[in-house]
């Protein structure tokens, strides 16, 4: 089967919310030896944004987006271990404290901004999804981490990005690390307006946005 036939297969199975389809197509990627990478970006992803629009119109409802969730990650278990290999072997380049904000539960994303950015030498520490914004935070001082990443796919939680952001200010810790966001809705407009260091829209962004914030010197840190 070609690269872009899988994709679709791939694509399909998560419109479908077939379970079945999803982990079978995702073994044809690894049999073919396709970047994991690729497949979730270029198959998996895009089933979801079609997913999107059809709910945004009415066309299916809530339970079909738990459907596809279900199918989206039985299909990122099957290729996990291959993007995990695709590790390289590389120092430790940054620890990066990630979740999903307040009032938010759309944890996809930001699993897979995860899995990439191990892929890339980051330590990763999951917070999880629905997190008070002073939990990001503490957890952030406890691991000692250099990155905050904060997800949110709504726009009725991405002010929770502002407020953690707010709230590192309050407690003077806003030097200390670089605040990256990232999710449907959000854009780079709303990381300059709300003082974020930076945006990124999809995983492979993230990574370099997070390398290049790396390599520059915190002022006044
Ligand atoms: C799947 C889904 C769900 C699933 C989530 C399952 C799960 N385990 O995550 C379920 C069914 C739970 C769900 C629930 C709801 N959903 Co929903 N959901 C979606 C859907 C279809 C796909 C999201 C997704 O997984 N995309 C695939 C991933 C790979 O893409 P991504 O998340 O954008 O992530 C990429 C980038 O954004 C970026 N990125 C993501 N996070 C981060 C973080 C950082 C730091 C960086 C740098 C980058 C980054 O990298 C990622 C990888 O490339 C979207 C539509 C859409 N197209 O986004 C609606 C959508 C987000 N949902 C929506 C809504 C309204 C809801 C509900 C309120 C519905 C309801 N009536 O109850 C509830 C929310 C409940 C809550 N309190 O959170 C709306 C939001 C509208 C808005 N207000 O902005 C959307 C946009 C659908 C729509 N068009 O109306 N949903």
């Amino acid at each position: 089967m070609e690269q872009q036939e899988i994709f679709e297969k791939l694509s399909m199975a998560i419109i479908e919310g077939d379970e079945n389809k999803a982990k079978a197509f995702a073994h044809e990627v690894l049999r073919s030896k396709i970047d994991p990478l690729e497949a979730v970006e270029q198959g998996l992803s895009k089933g979801m944004i079609v997913l999107g629009d059809r709910f945004e119109k009415g066309e299916i409802f809530l339970p079909d987006l738990l459907i596809a969730g279900d199918a989206f990650n039985s299909a990122i278990d099957v290729l996990k271990p291959a993007m995990e290999a695709l590790k390289k072997n590389i120092a430790k380049v940054g620890t990066v404290l990630i979740g999903t904000v307040n009032g938010d539960v759309h944890g996809i994303g930001k699993n897979i901004v995860g899995i990439v950015l191990e892929a890339n030498g980051f330590e990763v520490v999951d917070i999880g999804v629905d997190k008070p914004s002073l939990k990001f935070v503490e957890e952030a001082e406890k691991v000692k981490a250099d990155v905050i990443g904060l997800s949110s796919l709504m726009t009725t939680t991405m002010t929770a990005q502002k407020e953690v952001i707010d709230i590192l200010k309050e407690m003077n810790l806003r030097k200390k690390y670089w605040v990256v966001i990232g999710g449907g809705p959000v854009t780079q407009e709303w990381a300059d307006q709300i003082g974020a260091d930076g945006y990124a829209g999809s995983a492979f962004q993230a990574v370099h946005l997070i390398k290049r914030l790396l390599g520059q010197k915190k002022i006044g840190a």
